[in-house]
């Protein structure tokens, strides 16, 4: 499948599937089955799904064709060469491009000035009058083509302005930004752009993103620390004519090699092999020289040779924009796609599914317990009722006391179950709070102030290292308030279903893995990025400051974030399912003693009442084999989400 194909299947796919939770929650609300939660749950689940991205990121260093392969995969139907690429340096910011239909065509460029300000591009996001806007024309390839250019501006500042915007300056232009003769420095005019192009597959949440060459990636941490770990694949180009410089290996291995979780999203294009076609050799001695080409960039890149695609970008495009096949078939663009999309699509639908079935499984889960519990209510007075049939008053009036008895005795239990539930609720606090915004502001503001008054590097570096240590002290003190809160409600639990005859299942477990290893991955990076001698020595004590505050502090706020939200909703999950079978019980006992009393008082009432639980018990069947036929369709799709994709 080509890759528009597969796009197009994968957000099939994805729109069934918010389907299938629309139908769900409008099922639960026609039912009465919605409670407040579960309907904010299904709500969260939707507007994820249909606000999913895909981002595919080029990285490399200058010149070696990124921006020339994103205009031969993605852009080769407008017709002409969108993106700009020029030799040396060409794109001079990290560039997005992707489509949010609420806005016109156009490209926003944040300027550079605000690196100066302590503040991260992605809180910029939520400022749109900082950012300046050109719009154009998707129809016309030359209003697209003069805006796009603007990701190649730049602009001549002072020393002071440009360090304060956290260039390095360096006379010999070896580490840093070299001043001309009259001391100024030319810096890229902006820091970050957004492409908004209403191609099909940015309307289908697809995410593009173009990088500068080397040295501009090194200066914008927020690149490598959140843009680049975020991306779902990243594709690393190489140029046939150039091989595999220092400068390439110092790309690949700062922002590709580590991340070991998504290594599989690697992809490695030895671009420009039409170098190669000189017309002096034959077809099959290029061919020899192409594959000798990649055997040495894997052996380099230790990547495996299947890894390794060899293309030329500029012939790809021009084959398409002139419909020569021929072209299009040497420059070997179509594999590439073809690799991109079938690498891509399969990840991303299981990363979904996974999201998808916790939440709606969750959901689903709670809902039959209830649906169970009032089934087996309306059986139970179903053989009460016939057994009554034919007795006189007194076995009735017995067996009414009984009932009143176990309502009692259900009611004491209920009150003990309160008595429990302050102290859960202790806990849960405990939790919430350690994850909580407060605790980490409160962390985030002691590290921010250690670390202006730190004299010495020494004491930088054990502040940035106390501050993960606390984030890793604060998962685990949470890992074990889960497993405190866990050993309770099991206890409980059990003493119902046990004592009550209660039908409930074992309560679903939380683990605060997933984010410690995000943190441990951050941290990571940290260590490659700005924990470096090197960095900590050149850069101003206030500007590092800054930078780990912009990088790694909102990283780790964001996660904590997230995991609170978790934490949340699986305290909500573990229990709401114990108080809604509590209140069924307490029902179903009420329901039982009535339907003796009217019994004793009317001649009539028993097979009024029988015939009434009858319909209920239909009713609730018919509701069951409904909600059952719910949990299939999403199974259905969800198991399609998990299986390998067909090429
Ligand atoms: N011969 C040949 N030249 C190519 C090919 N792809 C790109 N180029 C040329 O290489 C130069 C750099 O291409 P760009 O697309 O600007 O490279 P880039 O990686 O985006 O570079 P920066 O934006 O500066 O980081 C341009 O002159 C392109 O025309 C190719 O497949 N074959
Ligand atoms: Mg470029």
């Amino acid at each position: 499948m080509s890759l528009v194909q597969q796009f197009s299947a994968y957000s099939d796919w994805r729109s069934s599937l918010a389907d299938t939770l629309t139908r769900l929650g409008g099922w639960l609300a026609e039912q009465d089955l919605a409670d407040t939660a579960s309907r904010a749950q299904l709500d969260a689940l939707h507007e994820r799904l249909l606000g999913d991205r895909l981002t595919v990121a080029f990285v490399a260093e200058f010149s070696r064709g990124k921006s020339e392969l994103i205009n031969a995969i993605f852009f080769a139907d407008c017709g002409a060469r969108v993106l700009p690429s020029s030799a040396g340096r060409t794109t001079m910011c990290p560039t997005e491009i992707l489509f949010d239909p609420a806005k016109l065509p156009c490209i926003e460029l944040l300027p550079i000035e605000t690196r100066a300000a302590n503040t991260t591009i992605a809180e910029y996001r939520r400022y749109p009058d900082q950012w300046r806007r050109f719009t154009f024309d998707p129809g016309f390839a030359a209003t697209i083509q003069s805006a796009l250019s603007r990701v190649g501006e730049r602009k001549a500042v002072s020393r002071q302005d440009a360090r304060r915007m956290g260039f390095a300056i360096d006379p010999n232009g070896q580490s840093g930004l070299a001043p001309d003769a009259g001391g100024r420095v030319e810096v890229p005019a902006w820091r970050h752009a957004v492409i908004n192009f209403p191609h099909p597959l940015l309307r289908q949440g697809l995410v593009i993103l173009d990088t500068p060459g080397l040295n501009a990636i090194g200066a914008e941490p927020e690149l490598t620390l959140s843009l680049l770990p975020a991306a779902h694949a990243v594709v690393f180009v190489l140029a046939a004519d150039a091989g595999v410089t220092r400068t390439d290996l110092d790309v690949w291995r700062d922002h590709l090699r580590a991340a070991g979780e998504q290594a599989h999203g690697r992809i490695v294009v030895l671009n420009k092999i039409d170098g190669l076609w000189d017309g002096l050799r034959a077809p099959e001695e290029v061919d020899s020289e192409i594959d000798r080409q990649i055997d040495i960039v894997a052996r380099t890149l230790a990547v495996p040779l299947d890894r390794v695609f060899a293309v030329s970008a500029q012939k790809g495009l021009l084959a398409k924009v002139s419909g020569d096949a021929q072209l299009l078939e040497r420059s070997r663009i179509a594999r590439l796609e073809q690799v991109l999309s079938s690498e891509l699509l399969p990840a991303k639908r299981r990363i979904v599914g996974e999201d998808v079935r916790r939440d709606a499984e969750g959901i689903l889960r709670e809902v039959r317990e209830l649906l169970d519990a009032r089934h087996a209510g309306a059986a139970e007075q179903l053989a009460e009722l016939a057994r009554v049939r034919g007795r006189n008053r007194d076995v009735i009036e017995y067996m009414a006391r009984k009932i009143a008895l176990d309502r009692k005795e259900f009611e004491q239990a209920v009150h003990r179950y309160h008595a429990v539930r302050s102290v859960f609720a202790g806990l849960s606090n405990r939790l919430l709070a350690r994850l909580g915004s407060d605790a980490q502001r409160a962390a985030a503001r002691r590290t921010r102030e250690e670390m202006l008054a730190a004299t010495f590097s020494i004491g930088l570096r054990a502040t940035m290292a106390r501050y993960f240590a606390g984030l890793h002290e604060a998962l685990a003190a949470s890992e074990s308030d889960i497993d405190e809160i866990l050993r309770m409600l099991k206890a409980m639990y059990r003493r119902f279903v046990v004592e009550h005859a209660l039908k409930l299942g074992e309560p679903p477990r939380f683990s605060t893995r997933r984010y410690e290893q995000r943190i441990a991955r951050l941290e990571e990076a940290f260590n490659r990025h700005l924990n470096r001698p090197v960095s900590i020595l050149t850069m101003e004590k206030r500007a590092l400051t800054e930078k780990f505050f912009e990088t790694v502090v909102t990283q780790a706020r964001g996660t904590f974030a997230i995991a609170a939200r978790d934490a949340e909703g699986w305290l909500r999950a573990v229990a709401g399912p114990l108080e809604t079978q509590l209140r069924e019980h307490q029902a179903q006992l009420r329901r039982r003693q009535e339907n003796l009393d009217r019994v004793n008082e009317a001649a009539g009432a028993l097979e009024a009442r029988l015939a009434e639980l009858r319909e209920t018990e239909a009713r609730l069947a018919v509701q069951l084999a409904e909600l059952a036929e719910f949990g299939a369709a999403l199974n259905g799709s969800l198991q399609v989400a998990a299986e390998p994709a067909a090429a």
